[in-house]
């Protein structure tokens, strides 16, 4: 017999298909995934983890008549699977090739676009409330994890929802894991849900229940004794989310298709907002991720057989690097203290979290909480440093301006993976940080040109008592080799090349790439001065202006989006000192929203990778 996998083309083909058919299928599709991301990478436990729960949602559903917001996005895979895009999985994550989240571009089936937690009762909300505004007439489901909601996005939207009357659907995936073990009392009052045998009685007032299934409702009343063997799930007065004004249902084993496909339909004729409550298991059906979901969570390319990773570089990683420079600044200095959003091991934070848990925080996908967080615990004399991607650090703007640097207060941002990240693409690449941050009074901005230069950096920002980012990139660390950090210290540029014709001046893993086109122009017999900014505020105004006294071309360099971005602010500095006829060409992303794709492959594509930079320069001047 064939395999059923290969005539699932569209929602219509599950439709037709009997339980014991979904479960045949769900097990192929998890050999699909396993087999495809073992090649691709991508977020396989998460996946895993949704696969009857996806099958059920288009069983009952009608996409895309019916709305499935998927939070985060990152476990739509099986949705993809079904909705047409099977063939295109060997191109998951690379550049052209298939998006790892929902992508309207790519399919009518996904119908908002995210990578960002905890948006999707918002949006879910909206569409309810849009189609009653329109008078239409279909579902909406917003499927959140457990982790997604411990973000405050999703509390606001439960608050809101819970007192709309639209008729509205949240789907509850419980796998009691964001990428780490979730945290938080609400995650503990999962657990109580999902274990605790008080939450398991059956709730006598049925006709409570089914007065709120319209049609049906009054004549299956009657039949109480009935409606109680066939009706498993029942409202529970007193909790969370029925005082918030939800029906709440649950909890359902989400991996029994026939068990989510009765609940859902059932679900599909209630009025007003409803929460499905379902309990899965992370990572199912393949043994390294269900043993490991947070390595799984995000994985490159991978070896089936083992579950080990295909590439493993024997060079550090930044957030290595920062995990052990914070070790031994929180060695010598008691009052330091780290704070992460759900991302511990991500952010290198992993040894600190076991040797320092007392002065350790997770805080749950709440980088708006983490920053202000930070900001009462430097208030109140500990040194708290928040390790945090740059695209996320995007949700805590006000806070870093409003609850730290308004007050002057010694809160150290390190912020990683800023500049591009590459496969997890638009939503998630950090060149926005040095335009969001400069224009912030009090704040000091660094970017180390390696890994070397980080330490130093880390170490210098421990001994300020002001609020400091250090940005740097995804990936290891291409130790430059120049060892002399002195300057940091000083807040002073770096003078690494000294040449008449043009300078370069570069931030943070720029200056690699800096130093690549100077050899360039080295071989054309063009002489480079060449500079590592280190700080882009303060900028070292002094030493730049005597490097540039003598010569006429200048070139910036940096991973951030041209519009308020590092070169934007040498033009200004240039403005300010009234320096005139130096002719400055800024090398930066543009205006737009940068594809996922292989970093250097996206450098490239914009012309910022070393060729691509020594040819511009080449034409603009006229070399
Ligand atoms: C604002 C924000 N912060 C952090 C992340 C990184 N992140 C991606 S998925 C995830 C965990 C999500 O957990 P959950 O919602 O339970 O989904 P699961 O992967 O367990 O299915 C985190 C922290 C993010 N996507 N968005």
């Amino acid at each position: 017999m064939g395999k059923i996998i290969e005539n699932i083309n569209s929602p219509k083909d599950i439709k037709k298909l009997s339980y014991e058919e979904l479960e045949k299928l769900s097990s192929e599709i998890r050999g699909f995934l396993i087999n495809s991301v073992s090649k691709t990478g991508g977020h396989l436990a998460s996946n895993l983890g949704v696969v009857e729960l996806t099958l059920a949602l288009h069983k009952v559903f009608n996409s895309p008549e019916d709305k499935m917001v998927w939070d985060v996005g990152h476990q739509a895979y099986v949705h993809k699977i079904i909705t047409g895009r099977k063939d295109s999985f060997s191109t998951l994550r690379q550049f052209k090739g298939l998006s790892g989240f929902p992508k309207c571009k790519e399919s009518v089936h996904d119908i908002f676009e995210t990578g960002h937690s905890s948006t999707s009762i918002s949006v879910g909300l909206g569409m309810a409330m849009a189609r009653d505004v329109k008078g239409e007439d279909h579902s909406v489901i917003s499927i959140i994890g457990d982790g997604a909601l411990t973000g405050g996005m999703a509390f606001e939207a439960l608050n809101h929802a819970g007192h709309s009357e639209n008729d509205f659907i949240v789907i509850l995936n419980d796998n009691e894991m964001s990428i780490s073990e979730n945290v938080g009392g609400l995650s503990k009052y999962l657990n109580k849900l999902r274990t605790d045998p008080v939450y398991f009685k059956v709730k006598d007032d049925v006709e409570h229940i089914l007065s709120r299934i319209p049609a049906i409702g009054k004549s299956v009343v009657k039949t109480t004794q009935k409606a109680k063997d066939t009706i498993k799930y029942f409202f529970v007065s007193g909790m969370l989310f029925e005082e918030l004004g939800f029906t709440y249902i649950g909890p359902v084993d989400g991996h029994d298709i026939k068990e989510l496909t009765e609940v859902m339909k059932r679900a599909k004729k209630m009025k007003g907002p409803i929460i499905i409550h379902t309990i899965t298991k992370k990572g199912k059906g393949y043994k390294y991720a269900e043993r490991h979901p947070d390595k799984f969570h995000g994985i490159g390319a991978f070896d089936l057989k083992t579950g080990k990773k295909v590439k493993s570089s024997k060079d550090k990683t930044y957030s290595q690097i920062f995990g052990e420079t914070l070790m031994e600044v929180a060695e010598q200095n008691p009052k330091v203290a780290a704070i992460t959003a759900a991302m511990p091991s991500g952010t290198g934070l992993t040894d600190f979290a076991n040797k320092y848990s007392k002065r350790f925080f997770d805080v749950g996908i709440a980088e708006q909480h983490a920053v202000t967080l930070a900001g009462g615990l430097a208030s109140s004399g500990l040194r708290p440093v928040f390790a945090v991607y740059s695209t996320f650090l995007q949700r805590g703007y006000d806070q870093v301006l409003h609850d730290v640097c308004l007050q002057n207060l010694p809160v150290v941002f390190c912020i990683d993976r800023a500049g591009i990240v590459g496969a997890d693409g638009e939503t998630h690449h950090g060149v926005f940080d040095i335009s969001f941050l400069s224009n912030i009074p009090n704040l000091k901005i660094a970017a180390p040109k390696d890994g070397y230069e980080l330490k130093t950096m880390i170490k210098y920002a421990f001994s300020q008592n002001s609020p400091i980012a250090i940005r740097y990139p995804r990936g290891t660390s291409n130790n430059l080799g120049m060892e002399n950090n002195d300057g940091i210290y000083k807040e002073k540029a770096e003078v690494i090349e000294k040449g008449k014709d043009i300078c370069i001046i570069a931030v943070g893993k720029m200056v690699g790439k800096a130093l690549e086109v100077a050899k360039m122009l080295k071989e054309a017999n063009i002489q480079s001065t060449v500079i590592n900014a280190r700080f882009i505020k303060p900028i070292d105004e002094d030493t730049i202006i005597q490097n540039i006294k003598d010569i006429d071309r200048i070139i910036t360099l940096e991973d951030n989006v041209r519009a308020g971005g590092f070169g934007s602010q040498i033009l200004d500095m240039l403005n300010r000192n009234a320096i005139k006829e130096k002719e400055v060409k800024i090398f930066a992303f543009p205006d737009e929203f940068i594809e996922h794709g292989e970093t250097e492959l996206l450098f490239k594509e914009h012309g910022l990778n070393a060729e691509g930079i020594y040819r511009q320069v080449i034409e603009t001047f006229k070399l």
